[in-house]
């Protein structure tokens, strides 16, 4: 597997690249030619950590290369993780942000359908996610939209996490938990198909073992709305404030997680992603918006017929919303 990462030298960069170069991304018997693709005041960073890579002698790593020329990155890659994005600077409207990402993810786009490999796919981890991957798509007019996703496993790993935690059980026994919407502070993380298997074998529905650990429907709701749900859309920034910078192992993890449900698949399992709509759910048709999916046929196949509690639904609906709002925007500052 070809695999091009942007942003190469900065802190994800350096969290991801080990990971993917080690056999996580793909199993141990893939070998990885990676393709460190950085802007000039990143060569350096990137190239040490090429060094370092060399210097950890992976049998899945078969080549390294480094260079500021985005054609040259993406040529004949197979998975492209676009990382490298312009942060919010002060005094910076969004409508700024998105210019200076569109001046990214645009060019980005093009040169991945100038130069990768058919069977290309695209992980927009570099914020705002949903929006740049948008972006990217709609200069790649010959690769098919479906192959341009962005991250919001990072938001379903913490989900999971915080209700291990919660309910005292391992990670492994729960399943069908979904983040909805944009990754940002509106995302929607949903319980209300989560199942959780104990070690017998039985399962039973997240909401009445949440019901029984917290004490009635009232004490779950409350718990919902006032701790889970903005518990796991502001984890970035309790990151930022006791890390002193924001997540990276983390979003390098939820990174390989995804490019590995992509490719190799989820056989049954759901797990979140966002990825283009088809009008499931009715997100307009076109936005790249999270849902929940499985990884089958070397697609994303977003889950089907799942009934959606009204508060989700309202939830999902603003979200959405700030999903057009950026997409409009994005069209009138003509980067789509
Ligand atoms: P860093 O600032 O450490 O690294 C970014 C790197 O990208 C820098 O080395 C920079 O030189 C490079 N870069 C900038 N423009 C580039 C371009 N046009 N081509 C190639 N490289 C370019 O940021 P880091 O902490 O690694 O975060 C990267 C992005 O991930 C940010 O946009 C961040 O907001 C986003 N995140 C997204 C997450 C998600 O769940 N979707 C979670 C983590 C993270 O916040």
């Amino acid at each position: 597997m070809k695999v091009t990462v942007t942003g190469a030298g900065g802190q994800i960069g350096y969290a991801l690249l080990f990971r993917i170069a080690s056999g996580a991304m793909f199993g141990p018997g893939t070998s990885v030619d990676l393709r460190l693709v950085e802007i000039p005041a990143g060569m350096k960073s990137a190239e040490g950590t090429a060094l370092e890579l060399v210097d950890c002698a992976f049998g899945t790593l078969n080549s390294v290369e480094v260079t500021d020329d985005p054609t040259q990155g993406f040529d004949g890659t197979n998975v492209a993780l676009l990382v490298g994005a312009r942060p919010r600077g002060p005094g910076m409207e969004r409508a700024d942000l998105l210019t200076a990402n569109g001046a990214i993810f645009a060019p980005q786009g093009a040169a991945i359908n100038a130069a990768a490999a058919d069977d290309v796919r695209v992980l927009v981890v570099g914020n705002p996610a949903n929006t740049n991957a948008l972006i990217a798509s709609a200069h790649a007019p010959d690769v098919p939209a479906q192959r341009f996703t962005a991250m919001t496993r990072l938001d379903h790993n913490r989900a999971l996490a915080r209700l291990a935690l919660t309910l005292e059980v391992p990670v492994k026994a729960l399943s069908n938990v979904i983040i909805w919407g944009n990754h940002s502070s509106t995302q929607v993380p949903d319980i209300t198909h989560g199942l959780l298997t104990s070690s017998d074998g039985t399962t039973r529905h997240l909401s009445d073992v949440l019901q029984e650990k917290l004490g009635g429907s009232t004490a779950v709701g409350s718990w919902l709305t006032e701790s889970f749900i903005p518990g796991v859309a502001k984890r970035g920034a309790e990151i930022i404030t006791v890390r002193g910078s924001s997540s990276a192992a983390s979003a390098a993890a939820a990174a390989v997680d995804h490019v590995h449900d992509w490719v190799v698949g989820t056989q049954d399992a759901w797990t979140s992603a966002g990825v283009v709509s088809d009008g499931s759910y009715n997100v307009p048709q076109g936005l790249i918006s999270s849902f929940p999916v499985r990884g089958q046929h070397g697609n994303l196949e977003i889950v089907q017929g799942l009934s959606v509690d009204p508060e989700v639904r309202a939830r999902i609906d603003r979200s959405v919303q700030e999903l057009i709002e950026e997409r409009e925007m994005v069209t009138a500052l003509g980067l789509l």
